[in-house]
């Protein structure tokens, strides 16, 4: 057996998704905040994000998450989000992991009944309220990152679609968000790829025709996910799939696309301080919401969001790169 490296992972999945948690090998990337390093890790280093996602180590819907020495004082680790389509600012469900991880192989001092972990993601300080039971991490509520309500009410014209209504709001990365009645498409899972290539049409035109930028960070500045409302949604229950680049579904409720959805449901005045909010995925899985507070977001008003889920290990692994490796980035089909 050779290999010229040797990643060492915890892998878990969150309310059905991956989290493959990257626990040695990498070293510490270079940068001052978690936002810098990721930065020069997408310029740098991302055939390394490649051959740990993509197939034949991971699938066309992987998702993880690299454990990094925090910047700041005030956290416990830094974390480097990665996934098939990318490095993003930040995600929910690979917070989750990240802290059930953490907990179950006692890389932090483990407390019952809540062990606090906060986290230095490339979007913000979060925190992770992990419940531990007997040594085991039941449930995990994630005090995300301010989130705010970018638009409401905005039309896109979507080559195929025609106008298309939708909201755009921010929770650690920015959601269109679609009633998927206006597009024709009944809630199916044998529905999935019109779903799919809907939401991805839906998702270049907003970006060519009417992009975001984040109030205090400009260097976010992409509609990255798009949030399919299925008809008979409330502002208590919502049911949705969410289309992602290069086109696969979160299966889990999403932490970040829940963050967003509070924040949109609350600028509607659907959605108010401290009342829950189930967000259920295209897998039928859940996460329970909760507006801890009203903040500011730049000068926009925004939210405090709380994101709980749970998340179960599910193996632990080397990943090695032989040197004749034909792959050595891996492959997508
Ligand atoms: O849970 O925030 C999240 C997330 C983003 C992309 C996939 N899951």
């Amino acid at each position: 057996m050779r290999s010229q490296v040797v990643y060492h992972a915890v892998d878990s999945h969150t309310e059905g998704m991956p989290t493959r948690v990257i626990t040695g090998g990498v070293g510490v990337l270079p940068g001052a905040t978690m936002f810098e390093r990721r930065q020069r890790f997408v310029a740098e280093r991302d055939g390394l994000r490649e051959l740990l996602m993509r197939e034949p180590r991971g699938h066309s819907a992987m998702s993880g998450a690299i454990l990094q020495p925090p910047t700041r004082d005030d956290a416990d680790y830094g974390v480097l989000y990665i996934e098939v389509s990318g490095c993003l600012p930040m995600c929910g469900h690979g917070t989750i992991g990240v802290a059930t991880v953490l907990v179950e192989t006692g890389m932090v001092p483990v407390v019952e009944p809540e062990t606090v972990i906060r986290l230095d993601a490339p979007a913000g300080l979060v925190t992770a309220r992990v419940a531990v039971k007997d040594g085991h991490a039941e449930s995990v509520t994630l005090e995300n990152v301010s989130s705010y309500c970018h638009a409401l009410d905005e039309v896109v014209d979507v080559p195929g679609y025609g106008q298309v209504r939708y909201d755009i709001a921010y929770g650690g990365n920015f959601y269109a968000i679609v009633h998927l009645e206006d597009l024709g498409i009944d809630f199916q899972r044998r529905n999935g790829q019109r779903m799919l290539d809907a939401g991805l049409a839906i998702m270049d035109a907003i970006n060519a025709q009417n992009p975001v930028r984040h109030p205090e960070n400009p260097d976010i500045n992409v509609c990255h996910h798009v949030y399919l409302e299925a008809p008979g949604s409330t502002a208590q229950h919502s049911r949705h799939a969410m289309a992602i680049h290069p086109g696969w579904f979160d299966r889990s409720p999403c932490g970040t696309g829940t963050s967003a959805r509070m924040a949109q449901l609350h600028a509607r005045g659907l959605l108010g301080v401290d009342e829950p909010f189930v967000n259920e995925s295209f897998i039928g899985s859940r996460f329970i919401g909760r507006i801890a507070g009203e903040t500011t977001v730049g000068d926009r008003p925004g939210i405090r969001p709380t994101v709980t889920g749970r998340a179960w290990v599910t193996g632990t692994a080397q990943y090695m790169l032989d040197p004749s490796d034909p792959f050595p980035r891996g492959f997508t089909i």
